[in-house]
């Protein structure tokens, strides 16, 4: 069997995924407020159906605690450099607990001024973006998030790794039934996680995912983990994965990916800088035009779907609802391997 087989693999409740990273995480030393903010953002991205950011990141975050490139009992700590201006210097540790520091004053800055933004430096990044936004747009604000990971990826037109992953996500807030709009993707062609459950499984990956070392293409994971991954829709997503090493890097006085993978020598860690998060709440333009304007916004989204296109998210929404009532199946060999990393953890 392979790793990502639909129907089959071990099957867990979310408590059950819960307990799992939480316990492992705590063997492995983490400081027990990260564990369970670490292992939230793992049950999310299993509960939703994103298998690169789900519970496999166990094996990634356990590497990244033994090679000692995060600090396990970090204290996240908030300062104000301007009314509209949060900033949360991590200390070393995981981002998670950073976000949930600095959100609720973000949430703050933002209904008092309009716009606000949170700067989160000194954090090691492993996990998708989606959840941060997603929690804004459930504020009632708009808000966007960007951060740059390891060099892993060519500019278009070159071959050599000059940029992260560098995910952007967008969060929209919508009027109950429906959750918010949000997107959420690397700008690379696929999370680098991807290609590393393709070499886990033995699947060959798209000849577009990436180059060799040599700079020639390839379909071969194993290969890309070593060359250079591509960006997305070529030049225009090298521009916009510039744009984020620019915005989460120099612009909040943190590491670009070039840094970032220097300063994991080797490791094979999880990246080390920053993450910068806006906040917009529509009713700093608007006013009391607030809903007139917000309808309008469904409008849109209704052009969408009324031709059978589908809104981003909708299929991690529907993954969720799934999760919650039935459990997750979780690959045979990662399971095996987590449960192997636990014992060796508990010795
Ligand atoms: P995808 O290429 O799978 O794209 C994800 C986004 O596109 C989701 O919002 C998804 O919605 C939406 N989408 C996918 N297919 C469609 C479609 N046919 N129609 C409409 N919308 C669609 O994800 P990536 O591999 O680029 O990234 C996966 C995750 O990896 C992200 O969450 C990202 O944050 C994370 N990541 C984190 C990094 C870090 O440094 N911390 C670095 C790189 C990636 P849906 O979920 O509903 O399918
Ligand atoms: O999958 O590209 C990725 C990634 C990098 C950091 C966290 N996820």
């Amino acid at each position: 069997m392979s790793e990502g087989d639909g129907q089959q693999g071990v099957a867990l409740t979310l408590d059950e995924v819960r307990s799992l990273a939480r316990r492992v995480l705590r063997a492995a030393g983490l400081a027990g407020d990260h564990a369970d903010a670490v292992a939230e953002t793992m049950v999310a991205g299993e509960r939703g159906g994103c298998a690169s950011h789900g519970i496999y990141r166990l094996l990634v975050a356990a590497n990244t605690i033994a090679k000692g490139k995060v600090v396990r009992d970090a204290v996240p700590v908030l300062t104000e450099p301007a009314r509209a201006l949060a900033r949360v210097d991590g200390g070393g540790g995981f981002a998670q607990l950073a976000f949930e520091t600095g959100k609720p004053v973000l949430v703050a800055k933002a209904r008092a001024c309009g716009i606000a933004a949170l700067a989160l430096n000194h954090v090691v990044h492993f996990a998708a973006l989606w959840p941060e936004v997603e929690a804004l747009a459930a504020e009632g604000l708009v808000a966007l998030a960007f951060t740059p990971s390891h060099a892993w990826v060519a500019p278009a037109g070159g071959t050599r790794p000059v940029f992260g992953t560098n995910p952007i996500a967008f969060g929209w807030p919508r009027a109950a039934p429906n959750p918010p709009f949000v997107f959420d993707f690397a700008t690379s062609m696929v999370a680098r996680g991807e290609i590393e459950l393709h070499r886990r499984a033995g699947r060959a990956v798209p000849e577009d995912w990436g180059i060799d070392a040599e700079g020639q293409p390839t379909t071969d994971p194993a290969a890309i983990l070593d060359g250079a991954m591509r960006t997305f829709g070529g030049h225009k997503g090298s521009a916009l994965a510039a744009m984020v090493e620019l915005v989460a890097g120099p612009l909040i006085g943190d590491l670009t990916s070039v840094e970032s993978i220097a300063a994991d020598g080797g490791a094979g860690a999880s990246p080390l800088g920053g993450e910068l998060i806006v906040a917009i709440d529509p009713a700093g333009f608007l006013g009391d035009a607030v809903a007139e304007h917000l309808v309008r916004a469904e409008s849109m989204f209704s052009a969408i779907e009324a031709q059978g296109a589908r809104l981003p998210s909708s299929r991690r929404y529907a993954a969720r609802a799934r999760s919650l009532a039935e459990g997750v199946r979780i690959p045979e060999p990662l399971y095996a391997d987590i449960l192997a990393l636990e014992a060796s953890l508990t010795a």
